[in-house]
């Protein structure tokens, strides 16, 4: 079909960890829109992959004692992974370190200087090295720390080649005004737009600090800055330049999904990019929410990460997928707990839907010997309606899909199914079966039939595999993903058919045995170190300017009005010093007093509850927080010696 073509991307996940709901969240939402638009016709081109260049990923790969191309391979492999268990159905997969996508960064670096969108100057800031970001002085505050993610900046000045992206502050602002769907939700158009007429400042776009990239062209001493490299995936995928074929049949529909993180370099930065190449911007920018978890930020220190490879072995593939899309609309940000997903399972799943199945396979099994009836006989007013509210919901459902209001969609099919099995309430088909009355019979049941087709097709795209079994069960051929919904009519399904009842769908979790054993996993789990929270590099000098000795306690007091600091008073051999310290509530005067330990003696001075510290002992902490251990020496040692 000419001109029905559509391009969808996921952005491409780092891989310095492993894959979590969130990653699972954006793609399984960038799979359900690309199935839905092949049910409508169109020819989807689907891409998701990895960012694999920059210094993130190779502090990883030091801190894992591998090199940062054998980390990048061995990681992408859980998301190639997670991507087949969930069946997403993503037609190419890049990683950024393939040559393919080399060639094209470098080719849009050389095009660009060229014609005076990239010059050569100096950056000079305050440098967040794990969010590899640079911020101005108007955000860093008097600590100097990161606006992101609170840890401590670098002052660094670099010498760094620049995208003149002030260049497109207007284009951009004109692109919007006559694109005011290009992002969504509209929310974050307004914040977009809000923050272009704020004043675009040219974009540094290569880093001589960094080694773990594509070299610049024509200046080897620099590498591509990880985002410029990261945002032209989407071309690349494209099989720009060359391809142009391919890259004006699928470039002008682009739709890119993320969640709010990112949106900057999405609607900003790459459109500019865009623009200066003279290629359009995004058709669509859609950032979706964030996911706490149980209301807490997901982070490995809290040993809170949800992992979907879990998911989905305990609660299966489908109601992994269908949770994630109707629990909150998409768009806002909504909290993941795992009871909320039994209850869906239980109600949604196993009760509404698994139930209009069983009833219908039933009665049609006990009644009329498995034979699908062809909906002839005595109508009732009630088939009309509910043919009608089907016909209704297909057209509402692809209004809601058009604009990726998933889980409104998804309400108004489960509004037809429990509409549906009150029409078994209502009609009583087994007391029809039972009285002989199969002019009445056979319209019920070949309308309950009909639900159940248009229904299987319009949750197809959430939940591939049922809808699949859905089919089966009800005697019709085929994968309702491979349905076109325009041609879905009420009536069109293969006239003789038969069902043939398997296992339930979705059975029923009992919620006392599901409590029971997750208190079991729950136990098993424990918080791990979380790799976000390491410290940048240091030198061995700035290591040295850290005046580390041995102590030794000789009296311990609590700190009046606290319930958590000691008053510690220390010996180092050359003098004595008062220390206040907070692990009151893992220790006892008792316990410390007489002890060797471990002190930072050139902290400097802070007055805690009026209890002036001259120094901080050292102890080592598990990542909950909820117990720790105190540095001394293995052996006898003069007070005040060095620590190295
Ligand atoms: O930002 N809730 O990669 P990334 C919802 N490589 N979505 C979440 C989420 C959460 N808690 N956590 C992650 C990068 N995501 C860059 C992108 S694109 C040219 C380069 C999802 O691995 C969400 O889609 O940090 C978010 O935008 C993305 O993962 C960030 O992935």
């Amino acid at each position: 079909m000419p001109g029905k073509n559509f391009y969808i991307t996921t952005p491409i996940y780092y891989v310095n960890d492993v894959p979590h709901i969130g990653h699972a969240y954006t793609t399984i939402a960038a799979d359900v829109m690309a199935r839905y638009k092949r049910m409508c016709g169109f020819d989807v081109m689907f891409a998701t992959g990895t960012d694999e260049h920059g210094q993130k990923i190779q502090q990883a790969a030091d801190r894992k004692g591998m090199t940062a191309q054998e980390l990048v391979d061995s990681v992408v492999v859980n998301f190639r992974n997670l991507w087949e268990v969930l069946r997403i159905t993503n037609t190419d997969f890049i990683r950024t370190t393939e040559p393919r996508h080399a060639r094209v960064v470098q080719y849009i670096f050389q095009r660009l200087m060229d014609q005076g969108d990239i010059y050569k100057g100096s950056y000079e800031g305050w440098y967040c090295v794990p969010c590899e970001t640079y911020f101005p002085e108007s955000q860093v505050g008097d600590g100097k720390l990161c606006p992101d993610c609170g840890r401590p900046l670098q002052n660094m000045t670099e010498e760094s080649y620049f995208f003149r992206m002030s260049r497109y502050e207007k284009p951009l602002l004109d692109h919007y005004e006559k694109n005011r769907d290009a992002i969504l939700p509209h929310s974050r158009y307004n914040e977009v737009l809000s923050f272009i007429k704020g004043g675009l400042r040219d974009q540094s776009i290569s880093r001589t600090s960094v080694t773990w990239g594509i070299p610049l062209p024509g200046d080897e001493r620099h590498v591509i800055y990880v985002w410029f490299d990261a945002l032209i995936n989407y071309l690349t995928v494209c099989g720009y330049p060359e391809k142009e074929d391919l890259v004006g049949k699928f470039w002008p529909t682009v739709n890119h999904i993320m969640a709010k993180d990112i949106i900057r370099f999405h609607c900003i930065v790459w459109p500019a990019m865009l623009l200066a190449l003279g290629l359009n911007p995004p058709a669509t920018v859609f950032s979706h929410g964030w996911w706490t978890v149980e209301g807490d930020k997901m982070s490995k220190s809290r040993g809170n990460v949800v992992d979907p490879f879990e998911m989905t072995d305990l609660y299966g593939v489908d109601a992994f997928r269908y949770f994630l899309m109707r629990e909150i609309p998409f768009g806002l940000d909504g909290d993941f707990s795992e009871r909320a997903l039994v209850g869906r399972v239980n109600s949604d799943l196993a009760n509404d839907q698994g139930n209009l199945l069983n009833r219908t396979l039933q009665m049609i099994e006990n009644f009329t010997g498995g034979a699908v009836p062809s909906g002839q006989g005595t109508p009732g007013e009630l088939d009309g309606m509910i043919r009608d509210m089907t016909l209704a919901t297909l057209g509402s459902y692809r209004a809601k899909m058009d604009v990726y209001a998933f889980d409104e969609a998804l309400k108004d099919v489960w509004t037809l199914i429990k509409r549906a099995n009150k029409y078994i309430d209502e009609t009583m088909p087994w007391k029809l079966g039972k009285e002989g009355n199969l002019e009445r019979l056979g319209p019920v049941l070949f309308t309950l039939c009909e639900v159940l087709r248009f229904t299987a097709a319009m949750t197809s795209p959430f939940m591939p595999g049922t809808a699949r079994k859905i089919f089966d069960q009800t005697g019709i051929p085929g994968d309702p993903a491979e349905l076109l919904l325009d041609e879905l009519e009420w009536g069109g399904a293969t006239a003789e058919r038969r069902v043939s009842k398997k296992d339930v769908l979705f059975p029923r979790i009992d919620l006392k045995v599901w409590e029971k054993q997750k208190a079991e996993r729950d136990a098993g789990k424990t918080a791990g170190p979380d790799p976000g929270d390491h410290e940048p590099e240091v030198t061995i000098e700035d290591f040295r300017k850290i005046e580390l000795r041995v102590a030794q306690v000789l009296k311990v007091e609590p700190v009046p009005k606290s319930d958590k600091l000691y008053r510690i008073d220390l010996d180092l051999g050359y003098e004595r010093r008062t220390i206040v310290s907070g692990i009151r509530e893992f220790r006892s005067p008792e316990e410390l007093e007489g002890r060797k330990i471990i002190v930072i003696c050139n902290l400097k001075p802070a007055s805690l509850r009026g209890v002036v510290s001259n120094g901080m002992l050292l102890a080592a902490e598990t990542a909950d927080g909820k117990s720790l251990a105190l540095l001394t020496v293995d052996s006898d040692i003069a007070l005040g010696s060095r620590v190295h």
